[in-house]
């Protein structure tokens, strides 16, 4: 209702706006200039306000990137990442070529061409040449681009299956995701949506052998630089696994399986070490010390200081604490990913206890 009725006063002041700018016209007096087409001294004023324009277009542009680059992800922590980056860069980078030239024609075209009296406009219907040109850059270009994306998804979504990958299940749900390790066998128990009873909260079928051993955790544990093969599932909705700083998403489908493969490069210690992270670290830290001290004079509890982590995020928006789904994730050595998982229940210990 509020609403409404704010557009209503909006219109009633816009209409009054322009009834009062026609009283205005009306005093100017019979001798104004009152005709509506535009004359010599309209065109220049349009044709600098372009210029105007384009300055305005690329000093926003410049600060930008000045002001946000910062906010940049930091260095792929995987083996494919750098080809994102890579493929990412290429196209960024010639968009932002073709975006800076073309803009300072339209520009400087309008201002140039103005509109002067007496003056004529050339003009001619077809030129085969020019159309030509201008087809055949974007044709090449853009699939140049394609071909070389193909190349980039091919190799990054066909899991090489002979590389012995460690097998993950990823389990998401309304708001929460968990892990299922394959255990010794590396291979998954058959999981079901209809088998969710009691503590068994992810759907494994109890008579099948391969789940025995399967490990359910919700922490996401991965060594560094061995390939991983995630397997999705979900139990309601549509959810999507996002890990931003491998550079991987995937959808999670209820009732399919969905799959992505990488190998993590850099534990989560040297990322924490990394110059970009100590920085980012350092700032956010001190927006929190800031905070809390607003909180503190309210009789609050301060804000804990942040520590960076791998995580999970959920990227499709799955309902109300969709903002909130994650997962830590934790990149680590061999030796204490295997201490770590040995000190974890299998699914069968977890169902006796
Ligand atoms: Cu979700």
């Amino acid at each position: 209702m509020t609403v409404f009725l704010v557009i209503i006063a909006l219109a009633l002041l816009a209409v009054t706006g322009w009834q009062l700018s026609k009283i205005f016209e009306l005093s100017k007096g019979p001798g104004a200039d009152s005709t509506q087409i535009a004359n010599d001294n309209d065109n220049r004023k349009q044709a600098r306000y372009m210029l105007w324009f384009m300055i305005f277009i690329y000093v926003g542009m410049a600060y930008s990137f000045w002001k946000w680059s910062k906010l940049y992800l930091p260095e792929a922590a995987s083996d494919h990442g750098s080809q994102v980056d890579t493929l990412m860069f290429i196209s960024i980078a010639i968009i932002m070529i073709v975006q800076v030239l073309t803009q300072a024609l339209l520009h400087w075209f309008a201002y140039k061409y103005q509109g002067k009296k007496g003056n004529k406009a050339l003009f001619f219907a077809d030129n085969d040449k020019l159309e030509f040109i201008w087809t055949i850059i974007p044709v090449i270009t853009l699939a140049g681009l394609i071909i070389y994306g193909l190349f980039t998804w091919s190799d990054i979504m066909n899991i090489d299956e002979d590389s012995d990958p460690i097998v993950i299940e990823i389990y998401a749900k309304q708001f929460s995701w968990q892990a299922r390790y394959a255990g010794e066998d590396n291979t998954l128990g058959k999981a079901n949506v209809r088998f969710i009873e009691g503590r068994n909260n992810v759907g494994l079928d109890e008579s099948d052998p391969y789940g025995e051993d399967d490990k359910i955790t919700t922490v996401l544990h991965l060594p560094v630089n061995k390939p991983v093969l995630f397997k999705f599932r979900s139990q309601d909705v549509l959810h999507s696994a996002y890990f931003p700083h491998f550079r991987a998403q995937m959808n999670v489908v209820p009732g399919m399986v969905t799959q992505f493969g990488f190998s993590p490069t850099i534990t989560t210690e040297e990322m924490r070490d990394s110059e970009y992270m100590v920085d980012k670290v350092q700032t956010i830290n001190e927006i929190r010390k800031d905070n809390s001290e607003k909180l503190r004079a309210e009789g609050e509890m301060p804000l804990d200081p942040y520590e960076f982590d791998y995580f999970i995020a959920c990227n499709k928006i799955c309902g109300e604490a969709h903002y909130n789904m994650q997962m830590k994730i934790i990149v680590e050595t061999e030796e204490e990913y295997n201490a770590w998982l040995s000190e974890q229940s299998t699914f069968g210990e977890f169902m006796d206890n």
